[in-house]
C-alpha cells in the first residue's frame, strides 16, 4: 500500500472483493518479485529474499485464494526463483547453500491446489482454501459453478514445470486435462471460446469472446506450452484459435470481442487493457504486422491519457478510468523491440518510464492510478508491477552483458516468471493426447511463421515497422464517435414498446408480467440496485423479443440521463509540500455548491484543522484557518453549513473528511456533497470530500510535517523533478500566477473532463440508480454492450469539436457509406435495425442448434 506505506494484509483492510483473492498471507509481493531481482542483477538481494521466503512464508493459511492468481504469482514465483537459484548455484558464486528448498515449497503449494481439480470436467474450481481445500465446511468455498477460461487454461506452464522439476507427473496431467476439456468445448463453427464456463457441465456461461480479460492467457499458454514442452498438439490448437481470432476478433488496429456463435458481429464497443499483451504473443507467433498495428494504437491511447485506462472505447475514449499499473503494454513493447530492433520501441519504453515516475511514483513505491483523467491514486501496488513491469522495462534497455545469464534459455510465464527451456527434455513421461486428426483446414503458412526470425521476416528493411505504423499515427486523435446513433435512431423511429421505460416500476406486477413476455428479467442486486437482463430467446414471440429490445434501449437512455444528472466527475487533492512534492494524489468527491474546480483554476493552500472539528458552528480558531484550506469532519450538520462556517472564518477551501472509520474510495462509491435545499450561491470557496482512509493520509502528514500544502483541482497538476526544488508559493494568488502555460493546460483539462464526464458515471453509480447488463442474444447487435456503458447514447448525441460535422453528415448519408469511412467506424459494420430484426428468427434457430451441438 504505497500511500499508507504498509503491506496489505488480507482481513486487516476492508475487502475489495475478488481482487483480494490474490492475497493469501503468503508474502505475495516478495515471492512474485524473486526472479526480477536476478534479472536486475541484484543477486545479493535475491539471496536475502530467498532466505526470507524460506524463513517466514506459511502456505497453510486459512484463507480462500484464487487458484489462477496463486498459480501464476506464487507457484510461478517459487518456480522462477528456483530456476534462477539453481542457475546461480551452478555458476559457483551465489546460492551455494541452496538445496531445492523453493522447489519443495512449490511442490507443497502444488498439492494444496490439486483438490480444486476435483470436478467431473477436470476444470478447476476458481478458489480454494489453502488450509482446508474445497467443500469441507471450514473451507468456505466449493459452491462456485463457473470459472473464467483463462483461470482454467493458465496452469500448464507452472504445473508442467513442477512435474518436470520434481518427477511428480500428477500436476502436468491435471493441467493438460483442463486444457483438453476447454479445447473440446470450443465453439465448433467459430473455433472461439467464451469468457466463462460452467466447471460441472462445461456449458459456456458468457459467450462473448476476445483476447483480453477472462481469456487472454489461455491462448498465451497454448503457444508457450508448445515452446516449453515441444508438444505439437498445443501448437495446432493455438493455430486453430489464432486463425479464428484473426478472422473475427482482429479488426486492425482494434481487437474487438464477438459472440462465439455469431462471430461476425461485435459483442461490445470497448476494449480492455489486458489485451495489450496480445501484440507480444503475436511476436512469439511470428505475425509481426498486426502486432505493430495494435501496439501503435495502444501507444496513442497511452499518449492521450498517460496510461492505458482499464477499458477504452473503439473511438479511444476512457470507458473505465483506473490503471493498476498493468505491465501488458510494456511486455509487448519489449517483444516488439526484440523482433524488430527498431529504436522506436526504446522511445516508447522511455515514455512509459517517464510517466510512471511523473504520475505514479510516491514516497513508498508506485501507486496505481485511480483515474487516469484526474491523476488520482489508489493505495495499491500489485505484485505484478515488480514481477512484470520492472522486469520487462529493464530488459527492454538491457544489453546482453547486463544480464548475468542467457535470457534466451528461458520462457516467460504470464506473470513473467522464468522457466528454463531444458525442461522440455526432462521427465517427459506424461502421455500426450493424440488429437492431431481434429485439426484441419489450416493454412500451412501458419506453422511456418511460428518463432520469428527478424532476418527472414523483413530482411534489409529497417523501415518495415515504421511503414506499418505510419498510417496509424492519427488514429486516436482524429477518431470520431462511432455511428451507433443510427441504430438507436432506427429504434426511435420504429414502434414503441408496450411498456415505456420511464413508466416502469419494479414493484408493479403488471409491469413485471410485460417484462417477462419480452424476455426481460429483473435481478435485485445486493447493493439495492436493480439489473435488467434481456434474453430474447426467453421472449414469448419474436415480436415480443423486438419489443424487449426497444424497452431495453429506452432504459439505457434513461439510465444514462439519470446518471449524468446525479453525478459529477471526481476531483483531486494533491499534496504538494515536502516530502510529497505533488506525488500523492487523493481521489476526492466534489460538492454541488461552492467553486466548481472544473471551471476554475485549482486552489492551493496549507491545510488547517477547524475547531470544532465538525465545523457545525462558528469556528473558535478562525486565525488558524484564515487563508488556508480547512479540514472538517463529516457529520452532525449539512455540508453547506460547514462550508459557510469555514468560509466565514476566512478559509479559502475546505476538505470534509469522512467520519466513518476505514472508509475508502477503493471500496466505497464516490458521491457529490449535496446542498442544504436552500440557495447556496453565497458559498464561494471550493469544497471537496475525502473518505477516511484518504483523509488520514493528510492528517498523518500534518502530524509528521506540521506544514502541509495541498492543491484542490479537477486533475492533478503535472509534477516535474524540478518541482522539488521550486520555491513553494504560499498563497492562492501566487500559485495561480505561476505560468500562462499552466492556466491554458488546465482549461484544456476542463474540456476533457466535460467530454468525458459521463464516463465517470458508470463507475460511480448510485445504489438507487438502474444498471443494465448483458442483453444476451441482443448482444449480437452493436448497441448491446451499451448496457454496461450507459454513456454511449449521450456521447453519440453530444458530439464535440471537428467530429460534429462529419458525424452529422454521415447520419444523413446512406448506411453503407459509413463503413467505408475509416474515420468513423473502425471494425465491423453496424447493421441497420431492420435487417437485424429480419435476421432475428434465423439467429435464434441457429443459436438453439449450436447449444444442442454443444450439449
Ligand atoms: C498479470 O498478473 C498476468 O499477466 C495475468 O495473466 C493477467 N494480467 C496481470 C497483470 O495485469
Amino acid at each position: 500500500m504505497p500511500l499508507t506505506c504498509r503491506g496489505r494484509v488480507r482481513g486487516q483492510e476492508p475487502s475489495r472483493g475478488d481482487v483480494d483473492d490474490a492475497l493469501g498471507k503468503f508474502s505475495l509481493t516478495l515471492i512474485d518479485s524473486l526472479d526480477t531481482l536476478v534479472v536486475l542483477n541484484k543477486t545479493k538481494e535475491f539471496e536475502d529474499a530467498v532466505r526470507k521466503v524460506l524463513r517466514d512464508v506459511n502456505l497453510d493459511n486459512d484463507v480462500v485464494v484464487s487458484v489462477f492468481e496463486t498459480n501464476i504469482r506464487v507457484l510461478g514465483g517459487l518456480l522462477g526463483g528456483h530456476s534462477l537459484a539453481i542457475m546461480l548455484k551452478e555458476k559457483g558464486e551465489y546460492m551455494q547453500w541452496y538445496n531445492d528448498e523453493l522447489l519443495q515449497m512449490a511442490k507443497q503449494l502444488g498439492y494444496k491446489l490439486l483438490p480444486a481439480f476435483n470436478t467431473t470436467s477436470g476444470l478447476p474450481y476458481p478458489r480454494i482454501n489453502l488450509k482446508f481445500g474445497i467443500r469441507k465446511p471450514e473451507a468456505r468455498t466449493g459452491t462456485e459453478t463457473d470459472t473464467c477460461t483463462a483461470c482454467a487454461g493458465t496452469l500448464i506452464l507452472e504445473f508442467a514445470a513442477l512435474s518436470r522439476f520434481t518427477g511428480a507427473t500428477i500436476f502436468e496431467e491435471y493441467a493438460r486435462k483442463a486444457l483438453d476439456f476447454l479445447w473440446e468445448k470450443r465453439q465448433r463453427s467459430s473455433n472461439l471460446v467464451g469468457v466463462t464456463i460452467n466447471i460441472h457441465t462445461g456449458d459456456w456461461v458468457r459467450k462473448d469472446s476476445g483476447v483480453g480479460a477472462g481469456i487472454d492467457s489461455y491462448y498465451e499458454y497454448l503457444l508457450k506450452a508448445y515452446v516449453l514442452l515441444g508438444d505439437d498438439s498445443f501448437l495446432e490448437r493455438f493455430n486453430t484459435h489464432y486463425d479464428a481470432i484473426m478472422r473475427y476478433i482482429s479488426q486492425p488496429p482494434l481487437l474487438l470481442d464477438v459472440h462465439i456463435h455469431k462471430p461476425m458481429l461485435n459483442a461490445r464497443t470497448w476494449m480492455d487493457a489486458l489485451l495489450a499483451f496480445f501484440p507480444g504473443l503475436q511476436v512469439l507467433k511470428g505475425d509481426i504486422r498486426p502486432a505493430i498495428e495494435t501496439h501503435e494504437m495502444l501507444y496513442q491511447v497511452i499518449k492521450k491519457h498517460n496510461f492505458l485506462p482499464e477499458a477504452f472505447t473503439t473511438d479511444f475514449r476512457v470507458h473505465w478510468a483506473q490503471h493498476p499499473l498493468r505491465p501488458e503494454f510494456a511486455e509487448s513493447t519489449y517483444f516488439l523491440y526484440k523482433a524488430t530492433g527498431d529504436p522506436y520501441y526504446l522511445e516508447v519504453g522511455k515514455t512509459l518510464i517517464e510517466n510512471l515516475n511523473k504520475y505514479a511514483r510516491v514516497p513508498c513505491g508506485f501507486a496505481a492510478m485511480k483515474d487516469v483523467r484526474t491523476g488520482s491514486h489508489e493505495d495499491r501496488m500489485d505484485s505484478f508491477f515488480l514481477a512484470e513491469m520492472f522486469k520487462y522495462l529493464y530488459l527492454l534497455f538491457a544489453d546482453k552483458e547486463d544480464i548475468i545469464f542467457d535470457i534466451e534459455d528461458y520462457i516467460f510465464t504470464t506473470e513473467a516468471h522464468l522457466l528454463p527451456l531444458w525442461l522440455s527434455t526432462t521427465n517427459q513421461s506424461i502421455s500426450k493426447k493424440n488429437t492431431t486428426s481434429e485439426y484441419t483446414e489450416l493454412d500451412d503458412s501458419n506453422f511456418d511463421w511460428t518463432c520469428p526470425n527478424t532476418q527472414i521476416l523483413f530482411p534489409n528493411d529497417p523501415l518495415y515497422a515504421q511503414s506499418i505504423r505510419e498510417p496509424l499515427k492519427n488514429v486516436v486523435d482524429k477518431s470520431c464517435p462511432r455511428g451507433i446513433i443510427r441504430v438507436e435512431e432506427s429504434f426511435r423511429s420504429g414502434a414503441k414498446p408496450p411498456l415505456r421505460a420511464r413508466d416502469f416500476m419494479a414493484t408493479n406486477p403488471e409491469h413485471l408480467e410485460i417484462l417477462k413476455k419480452m424476455g426481460v428479467s429483473l435481478i435485485h442486486l445486493k447493493d439495492g440496485r436493480v439489473q435488467l437482463v434481456q434474453h430474447a430467446i426467453q421472449a414469448a414471440s419474436s415480436i415480443d423479443a423486438e419489443d424487449g429490445l426497444r424497452f431495453m434501449q429506452e432504459m439505457i437512455e434513461l439510465s444514462s440521463q439519470q446518471q449524468k444528472e446525479q453525478q459529477l466527475p471526481p476531483r483531486a487533492v494533491q499534496i504538494v509540500s515536502h516530502p510529497f512534492f505533488g506525488r500523492v494524489v487523493l481521489t476526492a468527491g466534489p460538492a454541488q455548491f461552492g467553486l466548481d474546480l472544473s471551471k476554475h483554476k485549482e486552489t492551493r493552500g496549507f491545510v488547517a484543522s477547524s475547531k470544532p472539528s465538525n465545523g457545525c458552528s462558528e469556528l473558535t480558531n478562525p486565525e488558524a484557518v484564515m487563508g488556508k484550506i480547512a479540514l472538517i469532519q463529516r457529520g452532525q450538520c449539512m455540508f453547506a453549513e460547514k462550508a459557510r462556517n469555514i468560509q466565514n472564518a476566512g478559509a479559502i477551501g475546505g476538505i470534509v473528511i469522512d467520519d466513518n472509520e476505514g472508509s475508502s474510495s477503493d471500496t466505497a462509491p464516490l458521491f457529490q456533497m449535496a446542498g442544504d435545499g436552500k440557495d447556496t450561491d453565497d458559498i464561494k470557496i471550493p469544497m471537496l470530500f475525502l473518505f477516511s482512509k484518504e483523509g488520514s493520509i493528510i492528517l498523518d502528514a500534518i502530524r509528521e510535517y506540521e506544514e502541509v500544502e495541498v492543491l484542490l483541482s479537477d486533475k492533478a497538476k503535472d509534477r516535474d523533478p524540478e518541482m522539488e526544488n521550486e520555491e513553494q508559493p504560499s498563497s492562492e494568488n501566487d500559485s495561480q500566477n505561476q505560468s500562462g502555460e499552466q492556466i491554458s493546460s488546465s482549461s484544456q483539462e476542463v474540456d476533457l473532463v466535460d467530454q468525458e464526464s459521463s464516463e465517470e458515471n458508470s463507475l460511480n453509480s448510485h445504489p438507487e440508480s438502474l444498471s443494465l447488463a448483458d442483453m444476451d442474444n441482443a448482444a449480437s447487435i452493436s448497441p448491446s454492450e451499451q448496457t454496461s456503458n450507459p454513456t454511449e447514447n449521450h456521447e453519440t448525441t453530444n458530439l464535440n469539436g471537428e467530429c460534429t460535422d462529419l458525424d452529422n453528415q454521415l447520419q444523413e448519408q446512406s448506411e453503407t457509406e459509413e463503413d467505408s469511412n475509416p474515420n468513423v467506424s473502425w471494425g465491423k459494420k453496424v447493421q441497420p435495425i431492420d435487417s437485424i430484426l429480419a435476421d432475428w428468427n434465423e439467429d435464434i434457430e441457429a443459436f438453439e442448434m449450436m447449444e444442442k451441438d454443444e450439449l
